[in-house]
Formats: C-alpha cells, sequence, structure tokens
C-alpha cells in the first residue's frame, strides 16, 4: 500500500501548487450480454492512487485539507486531505457479490484520511470542494458523474454571497496525473518486470505448443491460462494469434482458425501483475522451421528492432526510434527486392509503409497504451529515465498483394519487447524471451497439446 499511498502524496504536492482538489472515480461495470457483466478491472488513475479494486468507489483529494482557506504552512498533519467513498459491508449484498472492505476498515487498510459510504458522495462533495479554484476531473467518461460534479459546483456558486469561493475551472487529469504515471518509479517497475516474466512463460509455452492443426484459439487459452496460473490479474488486452495471413490484420483476435504447415504465428499478447501491464510478439513457424523467404523478413524486423531498441536513451525520441527501425526497413526490403530504388528517397516518398503501416512504440504502464503525453509545447518530447515504451517494428505482405513476388506473400512478422528508459540507456525489460532465429526454432514444437477429441 506504501506505493500507492507515495502516487497520492506525489500528486497532492502538485495539486497544492495550484490550489486543485482532485475527484477521481474507479470504474463501472460493464454488462457483458443481459444481466451477466465482464470481469471487473479498476481505473487506471484511480488504481494508481489508491491499490483499491473494489467497484464503486471514488477518491476525493485535498491538498490544503478540508477547509482550504487554511495556508499549507499552517496545516494540521491530522487534517483530512485524502477522502476515500466505497461500498459499505453489507453480509447479504456480500452473500451474492464478493466480500467489501468497508467503510470502518478503509483507513486503516488503505492509508486513507477519511472514508465514507459511496451514496454520501454527491451530499458531501460540495463540503469538500469548498474553497478550491480548481478541481481535477476528466469529464466525459460517464454522464451522470459530470451532471454530479457540475452539480456540486452549481451549489458552491449559490454560496458565493455568503463567503464561499467556488471552484472556476475543471481540469483535465492529463497534464498533472498523467504526467506523474508516465514516470515509473522502482516498485512500479517491480510490477512490470514480474508482468514481463509471465508473458515471456506463456510466449514460450506458445511457442512449445504450436503445431499444423493446433487452433490459434488453443494458443489464446494456454497464453491466459499461463497468465493466470502465476496469479496475474490477466491480459493487459485482447491477445492477438494470428496464423499466415492473419497475422496482416493488427488487430485480429478471432483467433478461431487452425494454424497450418509452412506459415508463421503471430502472438501478441501480454498480462497484467496489479494491473501493470507488459507487451510483447513473438512471431515463429507453426511447424519449428522458418522458410528461407519468412527467415529473410524475420532478420530483417529483428534487425529493425534491435537498432530501434539500441537508439532507446535519455533524450531521444519516440519519432527517432520510429525512424530508426523505418530506415533498417526500408534498407532490407530494397535488398530483398521487395521495393526498387534509393532507400533515402524510398523512405521520403513513405513508399515502405504499405508494408510497415504502424508506428514503432507506445508508453506502457497500466494502460497497454497508456497516458502521458508524446509532444510538448509541439515538438517530439525527449525521453527521460522512467519512462516504459514497446519497441515493435513489423512487416506484413498480405496473400493478395499481386505486386510482389508470390514467395513472399501471406508473411507477417512482428517482434515486439517493452524497454524502460535508464539514465545510461535503457533496460529491456521482455529480454530472455526467444528472438533469434535459432533460438525460437529451438523452443518451438517441444511439447503437445492433449488432442482436442
Ligand atoms: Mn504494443
Amino acid at each position: 500500500m506504501s506505493m500507492y499511498r507515495d502516487h497520492r502524496e506525489r500528486l497532492l504536492e502538485r495539486l497544492a501548487e495550484s490550489g486543485t482538489a482532485a475527484l477521481v472515480f474507479t470504474a463501472t461495470h460493464k454488462v457483458r450480454n443481459h444481466d451477466c457483466e465482464y470481469r471487473f478491472r479498476p481505473d487506471s488513475d484511480f488504481w494508481y492512487l489508491t491499490g483499491f479494486a473494489e467497484p464503486e468507489s471514488a477518491l476525493v483529494l485535498l491538498p490544503r485539507g478540508v477547509d482550504a482557506t487554511a495556508k499549507d504552512g499552517e496545516r494540521d498533519p491530522h487534517e483530512v486531505r485524502t477522502v476515500l467513498f466505497l461500498r459499505e459491508k453489507n453480509p447479504e449484498m456480500e452473500t451474492w457479490t464478493g466480500r467489501r472492505l468497508g467503510v470502518d476498515a478503509a483507513p486503516e487498510a488503505l492509508g486513507v484520511d477519511a472514508a465514507y459510504p459511496i451514496e454520501e458522495l454527491w451530499k458531501r462533495l460540495p463540503e469538500l470542494l469548498k474553497n478550491y479554484r480548481r478541481v481535477l476531473y476528466r469529464a466525459g467518461l460517464e454522464e451522470a458523474r459530470d451532471r454530479g460534479v457540475l452539480d456540486a459546483l452549481s451549489t458552491l456558486r449559490k454560496r458565493a454571497r455568503g463567503g464561499v469561493l467556488p471552484p472556476v475551472e475543471l481540469v483535465d487529469p492529463a497534464p498533472v496525473l498523467h504526467e506523474l504515471r508516465l514516470f515509473k518509479t522502482p516498485a512500479e517497475l517491480d510490477k512490470m518486470r514480474a508482468a514481463a516474466a509471465i508473458t515471456g512463460e506463456a510466449h514460450r509455452a506458445a511457442m512449445a505448443a504450436a503445431a499444423p492443426g493446433v487452433g490459434e484459439h488453443e494458443i489464446d487459452a494456454l497464453v491466459e491460462y499461463t497468465f493466470r496460473r502465476r496469479g496475474s490479474t490477466g491480459m493487459a488486452y485482447t491477445t492477438i494469434a494470428a496464423g499466415g495471413n492473419n497475422g496482416c490484420i493488427l488487430h485480429y483476435v478471432e483467433n478461431d482458425a487452425p494454424l497450418v504447415d509452412g506459415e508463421l504465428l503471430l502472438l501478441d499478447a501480454g498480462c497484467e501483475v496489479d494491473f501493470y501491464a507488459s507487451d510483447v510478439t513473438r512471431t515463429f513457424p507453426v511447424n519449428g522451421t522458418f522458410t528461407l523467404e519468412q527467415r529473410a523478413i524475420y532478420d530483417l524486423v529483428l534487425e529493425a528492432e534491435e537498432t530501434a531498441i539500441d537508439a532507446v536513451r535519455p533524450g531521444a525520441t519516440v519519432d527517432l526510434v520510429h525512424e530508426t527501425a523505418q530506415r533498417v526497413l526500408v534498407r532490407g526490403l530494397v535488398r530483398l527486392g521487395l521495393l526498387d530504388g534509393d532507400p533515402d528517397e524510398l523512405y521520403e516518398a513513405k513508399a515502405h509503409q504499405r508494408f510497415t503501416i504502424h508506428k514503432t512504440s507506445h508508453w506502457l504502464g497500466l494502460d497497454v497504451h497508456d497516458c502521458g503525453a508524446y509532444s510538448l509545447d509541439g515538438e517530439p518530447r525527449p525521453l527521460e529515465p522512467g519512462m516504459v515504451l514497446t519497441v515493435e517494428p513489423g512487416l506484413y505482405i498480405t496473400a493478395d498483394d499481386d505486386e510482389v513476388d508470390p514467395r513472399w506473400r501471406g508473411i507477417a512478422v512482428r517482434i515486439e519487447d517493452d524497454v524502460l528508459v535508464t539514465a545510461s540507456g535503457h533496460e529491456v525489460l521482455t529480454a530472455g524471451i526467444p528472438k533469434t532465429v535459432d533460438d525460437v526454432e529451438s523452443a518451438c514444437g517441444r511439447e503437445s497439446l492433449e488432442p482436442v477429441a
């Protein structure tokens, strides 16, 4: 819990500078069908500040305490600065929907100053926000909440003649909270390393089990089984288990085709540990041996990935990492005869993009596409120690691309690792997951799944 308390303290410090209170909700249950819900997953901002996974909760942060008229220097150390609203204990309901921490136990368990039933939030909110000029709140997610926040502001404005200062600005979490989340602490990195280790085990299990006739869905299930049996909180995103030409569909999630002898399997799968994500792609031969063409494309993508990873260091940018990968790919595409011309001219003309399609990197953290600005003042921002990004170049040659020699068609390769920016350069959090042709081939086809009757 100290990690989440530390996050709250950091945010409170920043909020104090601008006289801003914060209201952060967790996620709401989402209906899957009729009266069944998806497994609950807390909102990432809320989890970052509380480490509390129950639904129907909200956190209020008050940097100057409940009475915002007090100056910072005079603040009573016992003053209430963190208030959690949550579900009350209810033995009857808990029989149906699971255990609850409850209001009485919350302050000690979570280190918050005060806790109240979630039903009292809207009634108490105006008093809590009184005399704060700004309120950090993410509008536009849930209409009923937006309504409640606006009502609280309206209530306070009506009390202005009585000397209350009503808030005059609603501010988004992006500039302050999401910038904090972008820089990972050692405690957060421990969780990301744990997620990377489990994800590595799942990719190795998939390589070992893949074989002609095995279903993409079996690989999908094996990966999730490996995540869950190791205590992961689940998948960080829907697994992509794409055999052959399906790999050319970037967000292919049907995962319902049989694996075919002689084709590749592109597996993009990562787990969460305490909701911290990993995001890894490996591409490997279904029968355990790359064809000459598959190997040529694979080695090219690998060269691009490793060159781009080498470019990750403080002062570099996500754009530079992308350009580094793309320039390697262009040169290789010319070498292999898939593009014709001068590599620099082809790069400027973006001729390679029909094979490379997507960007090379995104931030990674509590969200797989994590928060944090990619540019500052219109310029790509420099990388700094503590940031984590993916490096994931790919080449995709569709089965119906009649502009290329038939031997290349239907080959899709992506290789993706998670990279931490360090003071001296970088650390690959997902190192050790088979990646060279030799390592991948020897990890493949080692144990067969029990055939489905
Ligand atoms: Mn990714």
